[in-house]
């Protein structure tokens, strides 16, 4: 299982991606993967000294070929079939020694990475902790969702809430406890999704915590969270938390995000903290983007959650 560890100067980073777009709508995030690649990601990772192998796209169906099934839940079969390709390669990744980086696709994907992580670390008795960065709190269920769109359930599957197709992906649930569970940046949630939140019993940041704390104040909060009594976390990060001034190639635009400033220091304090286990970075929608300026964004800000310093 560890024949490939390397060794302890060099670090491996595994980039892995999962082009699904069939959690919401829009089309396009399918393409996420290709401009986050297209931007660089892995040269860059590379002049920071990492060591980065690609692992290419997880398989996904695509949408014109299948029947969407269930309104509640839009083609949550094929979702979870690339949920469960996507946490066995997650955890190849994670016996290597190596953190994975998964490259979105549409938040959905978040069910597969992070059932990964948390099943890996469990067969060695830890849990983990989660950072959910993101304009929405992606915590519907079937039952509560407005649109139907899986994108806005991962979460809430995470946590144990929603259709056993997600929530009991590898065979077990929840995978991640409620008091190791925290959401920064949201300034969009749903009347129902306010009622899963306190259901759930996890704490969020919204971007009114931000303007009043600052930013330190609040991540050091979540960090507290995520890392206190774990392995370390998971960061899943939805570009639409950054303001759609920065980043306007994302599904779902909510006015209001991030800075530029608050975007990097965030990542920048994540990586002082030292607990990162793993990254994805979703929602970059390449059509509604402009000459690929927001997957340049995402690429600079995961150069900053693995290290990279202005100075
Ligand atoms: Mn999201």
């Amino acid at each position: 299982m560890n024949e490939n560890v390397p060794p302890s100067s060099v670090k491996e980073i595994e980039i892995i991606g999962v082009p699904l777009d069939l959690g919401q709508q829009r089309r396009g995030v399918d393409m996420g993967p290709s401009a986050l690649r297209a931007a660089g990601l892995a040269a860059k990772l590379g002049t920071l000294g990492y060591h980065v192998s690609d692992r290419g796209n997880m398989p996904v169906a695509v949408a014109e070929t299948m029947h969407r099934g269930d309104d509640r839940a839009r083609f949550l079969k094929e979702i979870a079939y690339s949920a469960e390709r996507t946490a066995e390669c997650v955890q190849q990744a994670l016996a290597r020694r190596a953190t994975p980086i998964v490259l979105g696709g549409d938040h959905s994907v978040a069910a597969g990475t992070v059932a990964g992580i948390a099943n890996f670390f469990r067969a060695q008795g830890q849990t983990i902790g989660l950072i959910w960065i993101d304009a929405h709190s992606d915590i519907n269920t079937p039952e509560t969702s407005p649109s139907g769109n899986v994108h806005g359930m991962p979460l809430a599957a995470l946590l144990g809430m929603g259709p056993t197709a997600l929530t009991e992906l590898l065979g077990w649930s929840p995978k991640v406890l409620p008091q190791h569970a925290v959401v920064v940046g949201i300034r969009d949630v749903d009347e129902a999704e306010r009622q899963n939140i306190r259901r759930a019993g996890i704490t969020v940041y919204t971007m009114r915590d931000i303007d009043e704390l600052g930013l330190r104040a609040v991540m050091e909060k979540a960090i507290d969270i995520a890392a206190t009594g774990t392995a370390g976390f998971h960061v899943s990060m939805d570009m639409d938390w950054v303001d759609p001034k920065e980043a306007p190639g994302v599904g779902t635009p909510v006015p209001g995000g991030a800075t530029y400033r608050e975007a990097h220091l965030a990542m920048e304090i994540l990586a002082d903290h030292g607990g990162l286990l793993s990254l994805e970075l979703v929602e970059v929608n390449p059509i509604l983007d402009e000459r690929n300026r927001t997957a340049e964004l995402a690429v600079q800000l995961i150069c900053s959650a693995f290290g990279k310093k202005i100075f």
